[in-house]
């Protein structure tokens, strides 16, 4: 956890929402600079990321490897901006060079590589590998009981994976209550609406159904977010939990939002500055 346990609640809310418009920040620069990348799907879970990184998670950014760190794994990997500005923003490497995004020979690949960058838990980028992954890591904390949490992000087109409810049934199977799951429910994926590509709802049903304890938030509602996040963290229902965060995909850039063409396309110039200005302007 970064230091904030003198902080009232309401001051870690502010924080984070401070923090979250500097990540947003980071992730248009990048991609823009990159002129490629993924930049809806990292703004959508950009407060989540946030608050898990500035203020839950138990990591200790100069010892990556501490045998007893919570872990972290983007699973819908192609929103990997979102994860290198919270690594840099932390101190796993030096904001520069986020600026290396997509280039040849950077540490900072289009889909995370987990050799390659300090803090990174697992690579991801096929969808639904990470997920498995990160119950593979869960299974091992239990049997080795150590007290970390994982911590799993999925995209709302990522759990259409079949691997992803194999490895849900695992979850259930070891009871992992120091599993939890984050689905990014923004409602789009790479060429269409969630309901248009597969319907999945009634997804809490579903997650129910595979053993899971299932709690919903306002994915951009900080205050929500830290409630929610902070409840299944301390989960002690014997049962692995997963956390409905229901988002906009492109949040906090107006032509963005909810908008199918923002999954993968890079900004230009103008667009660049208008979408760095309604970020910064931006009160919430
Ligand atoms: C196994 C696999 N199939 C297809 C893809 C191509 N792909 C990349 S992103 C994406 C859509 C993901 O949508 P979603 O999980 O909703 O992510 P988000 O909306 O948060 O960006 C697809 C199909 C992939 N990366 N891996
Ligand atoms: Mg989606």
């Amino acid at each position: 956890m970064d230091n904030t346990s003198s902080l009232s609640f309401d001051a870690r809310v502010e924080r984070l929402k401070k923090i979250a418009k500097t990540m947003r920040r980071n992730v248009v620069d990048m991609v823009f600079e990159a002129q490629s990348g993924h930049i809806g799907g990292s703004l959508s879970a950009a407060d989540f990321v946030t608050a898990l990184y500035f203020d839950l998670m138990r990591i200790d950014p100069k010892n990556p490897k501490w045998e007893d760190r919570d872990r972290f794994i983007l699973s819908k990997g192609h929103a990997c901006p979102i994860w290198y500005s919270a690594l840099a923003m932390r101190g796993y490497f030096p904001v520069e060079e986020l600026k290396t995004l997509r280039k040849n020979d950077s540490r900072l690949q289009g889909h995370p590589i987990a050799t390659y960058l300090p803090g990174l838990d697992a690579s991801a980028g096929s969808l639904g590998i990470g997920y498995a992954q990160a119950v593979g890591i869960a299974i091992e904390a239990m049997y080795m009981k150590k007290s970390y949490k994982t911590w799993a992000v999925l995209g709302d087109g990522e759990i259409n994976e079949g691997i992803v409810w194999e490895t849900s049934l695992a979850a259930s199977k070891y009871k992992l209550e120091n599993f939890i799951a984050i689905v990014d429910k923004n409602n789009l994926q790479l060429d269409g609406t969630t309901d248009q590509i597969l319907p999945m709802e009634p997804l809490d049903d579903k997650f129910r159904a595979f053993g899971f304890e299932v709690y919903k938030m306002d994915g951009h509602d900080m205050a929500d977010v830290l409630t929610t996040l902070t409840k299944a963290m301390n989960n002690k229902s014997g049962k692995p939990v997963c956390v409905i965060a229901y988002t906009i995909k492109g949040k906090g850039v107006s032509f963005m939002e909810h908008q199918l063409e923002w999954h993968g396309k890079a900004p230009n110039d103008e667009q660049c500055g208008k979408a760095c200005e309604e970020i910064e302007g931006d009160e919430a």
